[in-house]
């Protein structure tokens, strides 16, 4: 970033500070992840000053001899890891690639039928206060109080009562397993159309750990950010018969010039991801969300649902007596990172919710594995006990940093170069 750093010294600090904090942390929000060096230079390529208006072969500007050989390598890419029919990889991002499927699929008013945004839903599949819930007739399932699971039998129900237009399986809080078979089952008894949104656990999925959807689903949504570690962005997958529709509601519907420098980005990701590595680091994944969700069930924490299936975990602090904001910030403070986040039925409100959420993705990325994942249990453990502790918080911020010296992160710069400021 020589240039940047001549020309703007204030904003190249900026970015190194951020880059030197994502190192010496621990990240454990888990839609976060470290983008490989080569995702982050196609992202950060020329490709970001073309216009393309339209798909390959078929754009509304000229000069795109390259771009359209480029899109199309990051289509057929995604059409192979996943085994997808058709692939559209223009979204800008998850919400923006929600919003196309309704409109390709649905009229204004219809029912759409996802799991609840308190019970770990997404905003984007009809939450009141997204224009998905105004412009769109939600109903929800959520989870059964008792497991924390989502009970198929309760979806059949509501499916059976509501007859929803479109169903959807996916969501951001949810610790297990999508039943993504039963889904496509109750979506074909009751005559509706079925979205699985797997921008959680795509990795999972391109990994081979989690099953996929596409056998069962009528549209696949995924953000490529999260477990997939590329650019930030989204894809649509469908079977060939529902391509037009879809293509149509990306671009022209909703979206103008799609990015180009991200759509390389994310060609440059799915050929990460369909290597045997990428198998193993998926696997990882879920290895080291198990152990840090045993380690701190130890240490006397409530998981929601009792535990996790996937990259995920949802903690419930009532019993430890700190709220989940209050922990959080004290954890950023002694370097981990997380989100605070509502429980399942929490009775306190969504900017101060009873619980956190963490996730294995970004640690991994980092080399990470069960031990590492026992020693952050460790520290979470103490800064949740002594949250007003600043003297404990920076002890263990220091520990914190000294101790992801030993696991570099993709993508960032290493050691003293990063001093800045
Ligand atoms: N904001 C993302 C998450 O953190 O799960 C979902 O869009």
């Amino acid at each position: 970033m020589l240039a940047l750093e001549r020309t703007d010294p204030e904003l190249y600090a900026l970015i190194r500070k951020e880059e030197r904090y994502q190192r010496d942390s621990v990240r454990l929000i888990p839609s976060e992840n470290y983008a490989s060096q080569a995702v982050l230079d196609a992202s950060g390529s020329v490709l970001q000053n073309k216009y393309s208006e339209g798909y390959p072969g078929r754009r509304y500007y000229e000069g795109q001899r390259y771009i359209d050989r480029i899109e199309s390598l990051a289509v057929s890419r995604a059409q192979a890891l996943f085994g997808a029919e058709h692939a559209n990889v223009q979204p800008y991002s998850g919400t923006p690639a929600n919003f196309a499927v309704y409109c390709a699929l649905l009229q204004p008013g219809d029912t759409i039928l996802s799991l609840a945004l308190p019970h770990g839903g997404h905003l984007s599949h009809g939450a009141d206060v997204s224009m998905t819930g105004r412009f769109w007739r939600p109903v929800r399932y959520g989870v059964d109080p008792a497991t924390g699971r989502i009970d198929m039998d309760a979806v059949r129900e509501i499916a059976r009562r509501e007859r929803p237009k479109l169903i959807v399986a996916g969501g951001t809080a949810y610790p297990r397993r999508f039943d993504f078979h039963g889904f496509g089952e109750v979506a074909r008894e009751v005559g509706a159309l079925f979205l699985a949104d797997i921008s959680h656990i795509a990795g999972l999925v391109a990994g081979g750990v989690h099953e996929s959807p596409l056998p069962h689903a009528d549209v696949v949504m995924t953000t490529t950010h999260k477990t997939l570690r590329g650019p930030r962005g989204a894809m649509l997958l469908c079977r060939q018969g529902l391509a037009e529709a879809i293509d149509k509601a990306v671009f022209p519907g909703l979206q103008g010039g799609p990015h180009n420098h991200t759509t390389a980005a994310i060609a440059v990701a799915l050929q990460e991801a369909a290597a045997p590595e990428f198998a193993a680091y998926a696997r990882q994944i879920v290895a080291n969300a198990a152990a840090l969700a045993e380690a701190l069930t130890a240490r006397g924490f409530d998981l929601v649902s009792g535990g996790t299936d996937n990259h995920l975990l949802l903690i419930d602090l009532t019993r430890k007596g700190v709220i989940g904001k209050r922990a959080a910030r004290a954890l950023d403070r002694a370097g981990i990172v997380c989100n605070f986040n509502t429980i399942p039925d929490d009775p306190r409100k969504p900017w101060s919710p009873s619980g956190i959420r963490l996730g294995t993705p970004a640690v991994t990325s980092r080399g990470m594995r069960e031990a590492e994942m026992v020693r952050i249990a460790g520290w979470i453990d103490q800064v949740v006990a002594a949250p007003d502790d600043e003297e404990a918080g920076r002890r263990i911020a220091h520990e914190v940093r000294e101790f992801c010296r030993a696991f570099p992160a993709p993508g960032l710069l290493t050691g003293d170069t990063v001093a800045v400021g």
